[in-house]
């Protein structure tokens, strides 16, 4: 059973808020962002950055910067790959790379070492998007991006005018439009909340699926909410649909998924339970974990990871005051301390979180050691 940071010594905290968190495998680099100006030197364009804190070597640095210096724009929204090498990242600056004239937020990746940075979210032939994208989330193995996106000109054929889920392939340099129905048709409404597993071979999503005919054929019903798995083989273009869950009713939704590494997908179930609610956590890799919190509803969405998989899962819930970790085994163990935006590293170790101070910071947490540090820190 874990205990509050009461006691803990933490360096220099970061004098702005910092959050979205993001941590690699082994919790070793955690990726995040923050508006503080004292994590690095030098930082003095006002806005918020990405930083990656190595906590072995207590070493922390700036990656949103471009060839010719600091962001002209905010880097939010940070994904680390499971060795730390790797970080994707959304942004409105047009200076992280050359001919960004977009005026649109983009997907970028850098390689931590070396600071090299390249836009994800282009086309085949490297042209930009004319619409604004987000959500980037890399591979564990750090190959493909996916991400969602509103521009139209990603791809051919995007003529619904509605935000899509994309996969860019970093190796081929291909971009594939991910949310279709199982006949590659494209959908009428928007998805989002993209997800993507180690290998970069299976991605889930979720779509608002009212009012789609096909997607109503598709479920049987007309559905609010559907969680979408879908697979495709590296160098075809084609994902293939393995499952989708639907679900109809204020209080019988689905919120967030994952992909993980065994091809299947975890997901928030928000069931009606007597009118209070409760969110049903479900994931399914190897055998997966289910777990429930009985004081989540539709206006507490609990915030959740899940190791890479699926057999630890981390949930916290707007209402409550602690961290809750269960695997596969039933280990159990709670971190008294109020906080958001959890993550997970891929191994099940390290709980990376976001605390509810008035100037937000980054800690992790090993559930199995105890062991905390502070993250936003220089
Ligand atoms: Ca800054
Ligand atoms: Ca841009
Ligand atoms: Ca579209």
């Amino acid at each position: 059973m874990g205990i509050g940071p009461v006691g803990a010594s933490p360096g220099v905290q970061g004098n702005g808020s910092s959050g979205a968190p993001d941590v690699s495998a082994a919790g070793r680099y955690v990726a995040f962002t923050s508006v503080a100006s004292n994590l690095v030197s030098g930082d003095t364009n006002g806005v918020a950055d990405i930083f990656v804190r190595d906590t072995a070597y207590s070493k922390t640095k700036r990656i949103s910067v471009g060839v010719k210096g600091q962001a002209n724009g905010a880097s939010v929204d940070p994904s680390i790959s499971d060795d730390g090498k790797f970080v994707v990242f959304t942004s409105v600056a047009s200076n992280l790379v050359p001919n960004d004239t977009n005026g649109k937020a983009d997907i970028f990746r850098v390689e931590v070492a070396t600071g090299a940075i390249v836009r994800v979210n282009v086309t085949n032939s490297g042209a930009q998007a004319v619409g604004a994208s987000k959500r980037g989330r890399i591979s564990g193995n750090g190959t493909s991006v996916v991400f969602i996106s509103a521009a139209k000109n990603l791809v051919s054929g995007d003529t619904n005018s509605v935000q899509d889920v994309f996969v860019r392939d970093l190796v081929s340099k291909k971009t594939t439009r991910i949310s279709l129905n199982p006949s590659g048709a494209q959908l009428s409404v928007g998805s989002y909340w993209p997800s993507i597993s180690q290998d970069g071979r299976t991605v889930g999503f979720m779509s608002d699926a009212f009012s789609d005919p096909k997607v109503t054929a598709w479920c049987g019903r007309v559905p609010d909410t559907m969680a979408v798995i879908s697979k495709w083989t590296l160098g075809t273009t084609k994902p293939v649909i393995t499952e989708a869950v639907c679900r109809t009713g204020q209080r019988n939704q689905i919120q967030e998924v994952r992909a993980n590494n065994n091809g299947g997908v975890g997901f928030v179930n928000l069931v009606s339970d007597s009118g209070t609610g409760y969110a049903d956590f479900v994931t399914r890799g190897k055998q997966g974990v289910t777990w429930t919190q009985d004081d989540a509803d539709s206006y507490s969405v609990p915030s959740w990871d899940v190791g890479r998989f699926g057999d630890v899962l981390v949930a916290t819930s707007n209402t409550s005051d602690y961290l809750d970790v269960v695997d596969l085994y039933g280990q159990r163990a709670h971190l008294y301390w109020p906080a958001d935006n959890v993550s997970m590293s891929p191994d099940g170790s390290t709980v990376a979180v976001q605390t509810r101070d008035n100037v937000t910071q980054v800690w992790t947490w090993n559930w199995q050691t105890n062991a905390m540090k502070l993250v936003s820190t220089s």
